[in-house]
Order: structure tokens, then C-alpha cells, then sequence
């Protein structure tokens, strides 16, 4: 729970443009790009441009910030003409949880089966 750029983190590299994303929006405090491995026709990362390891870490630390993050998820939606979507937050290892700045995905352009996997 920091909010500072971390020198180890991917994502704070993607932010700093150190290394490519395809970016399909961007706003004063949050960036959206296509996921590498896409799960769904439609697979986007929203992140808040802040350092934040997880999602309980953002809404504790940056309220604010993540009102943004999930204003951005209904953004990507709308750009993406999808009708339904996923928004996801993979919060910790066990729910597979990998990189470790706070992102929410956002999946469409398929069926969405319930519940996850
Ligand atoms: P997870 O919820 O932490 O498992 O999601 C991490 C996602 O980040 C995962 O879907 C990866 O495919 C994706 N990703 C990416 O889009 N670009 C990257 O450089 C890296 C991971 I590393």
C-alpha cells in the first residue's frame, strides 16, 4: 500500500513507457491495455497509474483512485461496443494473482460461463 513506482514492477514500467503495451485508453490517473495472453476476443488491464499491490490495498489506500479504475472498466466496455463483460481482480496467489499492481480485467466479446474456473 504505497502508492510510489516501484523499480520491480512490470506494470509501473508500463506506465513509465519503459516497456510496450498496446494502450487503448488513458486518463490522468489510469491506464487500459490490451492483455498479452487474452482470455476473450475483448481482454483489457485497467490499472491505476499508482503502485498499489492489489485491489484491497487500492480501495484502502486511494478510494478515489479506485472509483477510476472502475469508471474505466464501464470506459473499456463502451469503446469496445460490448453489451456484457467480466471485470475482474485477481486479489492474492490462490485466486491467481500474478502481477502484483493492482489490475482489473475486463473480458467480453464472448459467453461468460458461472461460475469462473
Ligand atoms: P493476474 O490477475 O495477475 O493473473 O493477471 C496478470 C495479467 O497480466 C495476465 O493476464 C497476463 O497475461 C497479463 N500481462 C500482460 O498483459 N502484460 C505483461 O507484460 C505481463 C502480464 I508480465
Amino acid at each position: 500500500m504505497t502508492g510510489e513506482p516501484r523499480d520491480d514492477c512490470l506494470f509501473c514500467k508500463i506506465v513509465a513507457g519503459q516497456i510496450p503495451a498496446t494502450i487503448v485508453r488513458e486518463t490522468d490517473t489510469t491506464v487500459a491495455f490490451r492483455d498479452i495472453n487474452p482470455q476473450a476476443p475483448t481482454h483489457v488491464l485497467v490499472i491505476p497509474k499508482a503502485h498499489y499491490r492489489d485491489a484491497a490495498a487500492l480501495a484502502e489506500g486511494a478510494p478515489e483512485l479506485a472509483a477510476d479504475v472502475l469508471r474505466e472498466t464501464r470506459a473499456v466496455a463502451e469503446q469496445e461496443q460490448l453489451d456484457s463483460y467480466r471485470t475482474i481482480f485477481n486479489t492474492g496467489s490462490g485466486a491467481g494473482q500474478t502481477v502484483w499492481h493492482t489490475h482489473a480485467h475486463v473480458l467480453g466479446g464472448r459467453g461468460l460461463e458461472w461460475p469462473p474456473g
